[in-house]
C-alpha cells in the first residue's frame, strides 16, 4: 500500500520521490484543472464597467460599434457611452472584483490541497461513487418501458388447493421444504448463485460465470409465487430490482442463462405482472445476442456478457456447439419477440431451425455436436439425455406454445421421435423399457437420470401425434416412468443414480462409482407429474411421495438441502451443493403433483426445460418475423 498523498507545501518535496505514476497523473490532472480555472476566471468574469452601469443605474447604453475615437471604451464590439463621471466608484468596484478573484483562487487552491490530502482509498471511493452515479443514470435509460402488448389469457393462477386432507398435508410438507431451502439460501448464500448448505456459504459454477447473479433467487421466484410464499417472492423481487446487473465482465453459458434466468424472469412476469421482470429479461437477452455472431448463426455455448465475445466448451467434439444448448432457446426467444415487438429473437431461433432442417441426419438421428464455424456435425453421438434432451422437448413445446399452429416444429418432433424409437429405445431382459445412447453406430445400453424427463415428454406429445398413436405414446411415457422409478427403488436411499445400465445382468442400476450420485435432480418427478396429469393413476402420487420422503431424510441438513455422492450407501456423504434447479423444478413439480389440475393447466401453460411456466400464445393473426403488418 502507498502512504496517503499529502501535497501541502512541506509535504510535497518529501513525497515526490515516492510518487507513483498514477499519483503523478492525478496531480497533473488537478493542477491542469486549477490552471484552467484561473484562465477561466481571468477571461470570462464580467467586466467591472458592466456592473457599474447596472449597479449605478446610469444612462449607459450598449451600442454596437467599432469606432473608439469618441473616448468610449471598446468592449468586444460594443461601445459604452456616458462613463466619464464617478471614477472613484469605478476603481472601488474593480478592486472589489480583484479581491473576489483572489479569494476564489485561494479557495480553489485550498480545495485542491484538501483533495490531495485524502488517502488513496478515499479518492478511489469518491471515484467509485461518481462511477455508480453514471451507471445508475445509464440503467435508468436502459429501463425504458417496453411497448404495451396485450397479455395472453392467463388462466389457472390459483391456489390449486386439494380438498383431500392427506394430499393437503403432503403438499404442505413440500411447501415447508421449499421454505427451508429458501430461508437457508437467504441466510447463508444471499445474492450468490447457489448455496453450500454444509459450509453455509455461497456457491457457484462456471455456467454462471464469475459474478454473483443470484441464480437461486431468479430460478425460485415462480415456485415461491405458486406456493403462495409472497413475502419471500417480494424479497426476491427487491433483490432483482436493486442488484441484478448484467453489465459484468463474466463469461456465462448461453443455454443455462436462457433457461434459468430468462425463463425464470419471464415466468415471474407472467405470474405476477411485475414489469421489472420483463425489463430484466429483455436486458439480459440483449447481452446474449452476440453469441449468435458465428459464421453459421449457430450460437457459441458461452458468451462474455460485457465484451460479447463467445466460445465453445473445450471438451466438446471438434469445437462444436451442443444440440441441447443451441436447440433450447426457442420458447424464451419467441416470448421475447412477442413482448418487445422486436423480431430479432424470433429470427435467431428460426434461423437455427432452418439450418437443422437442411442437414443430413445419420439414421434420421440428430447428433449432439454441431460445429458453428463449418456447419458440420461433430461426433455422431445421439442422446435423449445430456447434450440432446431439451432440443426434442422444445420442438414439441414450440408447437404447444404456438397454440398448435407451428406444425413445422411438430413434424420435426414426430420425425425425431420415430428415429429415436427405432434406434435408441429397447426393452431389457427383465422387461424394462429404456432409452440408450447412440455412439458411432453402436447402442450403449445406459440411461441417464436426465433422460427420465422423456416419459413426461412422450405423454405430453401423445395428443396430436402422427397416425393417432396417442395411446402408444402415453404407454411409452408410462413405461419410462416405471423404469425410472425402478432406478430409485433399487437403491438404498430410494433416490435415483445419475446413470444406470441394462447390461450383463444389471438392470436399472449404476455400475460405475462416478455414476452413483444424486444431485437433487427433477427429471423423474417431472415425469411422475405429467403422467399424473394425463392418467390420474394414484401410483404417481405415491412414487412422488416416496421421493419427497427420501429427499427430506437423506438430503436435508440444517443449512438447506444437499446432493449425495452414493445412493447405494447407507451412510452417504454430501456434495454440499443446493442446486438452483431444486427450487425451480424438483420442489415445483412435487407441489404440482399434490395440487389440483386447475393450477397452471397444460392447455394454457407450457413449462420450459427449467420448469418455468410460459403461457400459450395465440398467434393466429400475427407474425413474429418483423412483418410490418404486425403491431
Ligand atoms: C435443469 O437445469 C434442466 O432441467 C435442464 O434441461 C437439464 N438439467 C437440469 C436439471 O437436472
Amino acid at each position: 500500500r502507498l502512504p496517503p498523498l499529502n501535497l501541502g507545501a512541506s509535504a510535497f518535496p518529501h513525497h515526490r520521490a515516492t510518487l507513483r505514476l498514477s499519483e503523478k497523473f492525478i496531480l497533473l490532472l488537478i493542477l491542469s484543472a486549477f490552471i484552467t480555472l484561473c484562465f477561466g476566471a481571468f477571461f470570462f468574469l464580467p467586466d467591472s464597467s458592466k456592473h457599474k452601469r447596472f449597479d449605478l443605474g446610469l444612462e449607459d447604453v450598449l451600442i454596437p460599434h467599432v469606432d473608439t475615437s469618441k473616448g468610449g471604451k471598446n468592449l468586444g464590439g460594443f461601445l459604452i457611452h456616458g462613463q466619464g463621471h464617478d471614477e472613484h466608484r469605478h476603481r472601488e468596484e474593480e478592486e472589489r472584483l480583484r479581491n473576489k478573484i483572489r479569494a476564489d483562487h485561494e479557495k480553489a487552491l485550498e480545495e485542491a490541497k484538501e483533495k490531495l490530502k485524502k488517502s488513496r482509498d478515499e479518492i478511489q471511493a469518491e471515484i467509485q461513487t461518481e462511477k455508480n452515479k453514471v451507471v445508475q443514470e445509464l440503467k435508468k435509460k436502459d429501463s425504458k418501458p417496453l411497448p404495451p402488448v396485450p397479455l395472453p389469457n392467463l388462466i389457472g393462477i390459483n391456489s390449486g388447493e386439494p380438498s383431500d386432507l392427506d394430499i393437503r398435508e403432503k403438499r404442505n410438507k413440500i411447501k415447508e421444504m421449499m421454505k427451508h431451502a429458501w430461508d437457508s439460501y437467504r441466510q447463508y448464500g444471499w445474492g450468490h448463485n447457489e448455496l453450500k448448505p454444509i459450509a453455509r456459504k455461497g456457491h457457484s459454477t462456471n455456467i454462471f460465470g464469475n459474478s454473483q447473479m443470484g441464480a437461486t433467487i431468479v430460478d425460485a421466484l415462480d415456485t415461491l409465487y405458486i406456493m403462495g410464499l409472497h413475502d419471500e417472492f417480494r424479497e426476491g423481487q427487491e433483490w432483482i430490482d436493486k442488484n441484478l446487473d448484467f453489465s459484468v465482465n463474466s463469461e456465462v453459458s448461453v443455454f443455462e442463462v436462457n433457461i434459468r434466468f430468462i425463463g425464470g424472469l419471464l415466468a415471474a412476469y407472467y405470474l405476477s405482472g411485475q414489469e421489472v421482470f420483463k425489463i430484466k429479461a429483455v436486458q439480459l437477452a440483449g447481452k446474449l445476442l452476440p453469441a449468435f455472431n458465428t459464421p453459421t448463426g449457430i450460437p457459441w455455448a458461452m458468451v462474455n456478457l460485457k465484451s460479447g465475445v463467445g466460445r465453445n466448451w473445450g471438451w466438446a467434439s471438434a469445437g462444436s456447439s451442443i444440440l441441447a444448448e443451441f436447440g433450447t432457446l426457442h420458447m424464451e426467444f419467441v416470448h421475447l419477440s412477442y413482448l418487445t415487438g422486436d423480431p430479432v429473437y424470433y429470427n435467431k431461433v428460426m434461423h437455427i431451425r432452418k439450418l437443422l432442417q437442411k442437414m443430413d441426419r445419420p439414421n434420421g438421428l440428430y447428433p449432439n455436436y454441431l460445429n458453428p464455424r463449418t456447419g458440420r456435425w461433430g461426433q455422431h453421438h445421439t442422446s435423449v439425455g445430456g447434450l440432446g434432451d431439451s432440443f426434442y422437448e422444445y420442438l414439441l413445446k414450440a408447437w404447444l406454445m404456438s397454440d398448435k399452429m407451428d406444425t413445422e416444429a411438430r413434424k420435426m418432433y414426430d420425425d425425431a421421435i420415430e428415429a429415436i424409437e427405432k434406434h435408441l429405445i429397447r426393452k431389457s431382459n427383465g422387461g424394462l423399457t429404456f432409452i440408450g445412447e447412440w455412439k458411432n453406430g453402436h447402442l450403449e445400453r445406459k440411461m441417464g437420470h436426465l433422460t427420465c424427463f422423456a416419459g413426461g415428454m412422450f405423454a405430453l406429445g401423445a395428443d396430436g401425434s402422427r397416425d393417432d398413436k396417442a395411446g402408444h405414446y402415453l404407454q411409452l411415457g408410462a413405461e419410462i416412468a416405471h423404469t425410472c422409478h425402478e432406478s430409485y427403488d433399487r437403491t438404498t436411499l430410494k433416490l435415483g443414480p445419475e446413470a444406470f445400465k441394462f447390461d450383463g445382468g444389471v438392470e436399472a442400476v449404476a455400475v460405475r462409482q462416478n455414476e452413483k450420485y444424486y444431485i437433487l435432480r427433477p427429471e423423474v418427478i417431472e415425469t411422475y407429474w405429467y403422467m399424473w396429469r394425463f392418467t390420474h393413476d394414484p401410483k404417481y402420487r405415491q412414487w412422488g411421495w416416496e421421493a419427497t420422503q427420501a429427499i427430506d431424510k437423506y438430503c436435508r441438513v440444517s443449512g438447506g438441502f444437499s446432493g449425495v455422492k452414493d445412493v447405494y450407501s447407507s451412510s452417504p456423504t454430501y456434495d454440499d451443493v443446493q442446486q438452483s434447479f431444486f427450487l425451480a423444478e424438483t420442489l415445483k413439480y412435487l407441489y404440482l403433483l399434490f395440487s389440483n389440475d386447475d393450477l397452471l393447466p397444460l392447455d394454457n401453460w407450457v413449462f420450459n426445460t427449467e420448469a418455468h411456466p410460459l403461457p400459450v400464445l395465440h398467434l393466429a393473426n400475427t407474425t413474429l418475423s418483423g412483418n410490418p403488418a404486425y403491431r
